[in-house]
């Protein structure tokens, strides 16, 4: 993938992708791929979220005459269009649906950064909803869970926590089938610059209170006591006040710090773009783990007729 696709900047008279485009998202971001992560849809599908992200910052970006569309609304198009997915979409709603339902058993890893005096916590806000969560994010496959957490720190904050992380000081929490590890950073100055890596993840970093986020409850969706909300974050409090109960901080705390989040970076405007460092297209293209039991789920029995795919990308390779 050396060569970005195509991205005309010619206005676009219905706003749709010109086949041109999707023929090439789709070879470059599906097909030229190692056989292996062609074996299911669901493989599938971050593939086209990748296709999806790209079309998104950077197709509409240069040409903003071309539609915005939801990740269901783009796989739709990509399905519809390009020759090597086609006979598939009249599975495209369960195709969808088996996406989304193995996406929330992928397990996640993160942080949980502590100031200097362990009373602050950064956490991230997501660039469409309104709440803040730590850093944190799906596996990729083959990667161990405390890489996942220096990768995903790296990519939502900018912040490389590989030389303070310790494998063995994390909270892990089961939602459903989803586990959820972070690992407890410490040693982290609160004026440590932070921005993130990827486009349109991450619209807000702060460091907040933890008196603010409390109270510590097994809740997913939680609100703090200043009415800050809150995804995946209470069921790890009460772990985190023992363990910051049994580790003095380095320096004593300081009661009189704002209670109101301390904002350290924020996008320039989180419908339209922000102004993070600009994404390499080959950045986000990692491919989540699918864990043993979650990979015997996939996608029925499914199976790429490989001769199409390999004629789509002689062609692709040729054009
Ligand atoms: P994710 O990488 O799927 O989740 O990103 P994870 O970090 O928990 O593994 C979560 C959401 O952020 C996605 O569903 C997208 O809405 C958005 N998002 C993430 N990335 C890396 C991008 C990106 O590169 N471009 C755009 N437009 N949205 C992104
Ligand atoms: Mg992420």
């Amino acid at each position: 993938m050396s060569n970005p696709p195509r991205t005309s900047s010619a206005p676009s008279k219905n706003g749709l992708p010109p086949q041109e485009l999707l023929d090439d998202l789709c070879s470059r971001f599906v097909l030229n791929v190692p056989k292996e992560d062609l074996q299911s849809f669901e493989r599938i599908l971050f593939l086209v979220e990748y296709a999806h992200w790209f079309y998104e910052d950077n197709s509409v970006e240069n040409n903003p005459s071309l539609k915005s569309f939801n990740l269901k609304e783009f796989t739709s198009l990509l399905f519809s269009s390009c020759d090597v997915l086609k006979p598939y979409v009249a599975h495209i709603d369960d195709i969808f649906k088996d996406f989304t339902s193995y996406k929330v058993r992928v397990p996640v890893t993160g942080a949980i950064i502590l100031d200097e005096t362990y009373e602050r916590c950064v956490l991230v806000k997501g660039w469409k909803g309104s709440s803040w969560s730590f850093p944190r994010g799906k596996k990729s496959k083959d990667e161990e869970d405390h890489a996942c957490a220096i990768r995903e720190v790296l990519e939502e904050t900018g912040f490389d926590v590989s030389k303070l992380l310790n494998k063995d000081e994390y909270i892990e929490v089961i939602f459903g089938e989803q586990r959820v590890r972070l690992y407890i950073i410490v040693g982290v100055k609160d004026d440590t610059p932070f921005a993130p890596r990827t486009k349109k993840e991450i619209s807000e970093i702060a460091w907040h209170r933890l008196d603010e986020l409390q109270p510590a409850s097994g809740e997913v969706i939680s609100r703090g006591i200043t009415g800050l909300k809150l995804y995946m974050v209470a069921p790890f409090l009460r772990s985190l006040n023992t363990w910051i109960s049994e580790h003095p901080p380095p320096i004593p705390p300081r009661p009189d710090l704002p209670l109101k989040g301390i904002c350290i970076w924020k996008a320039k405007n989180s419908s339209s773009g922000s102004s993070s460092m600009p994404m390499d297209s080959q950045a986000a293209v990692v491919m989540p783990e699918p864990d043993s039991h979650v990979f015997a789920a996939s996608y029925r029995s499914f199976k790429f007729d490989m001769d199409p795919v390999r004629r789509a990308m002689q062609e692709g390779l040729s054009s």
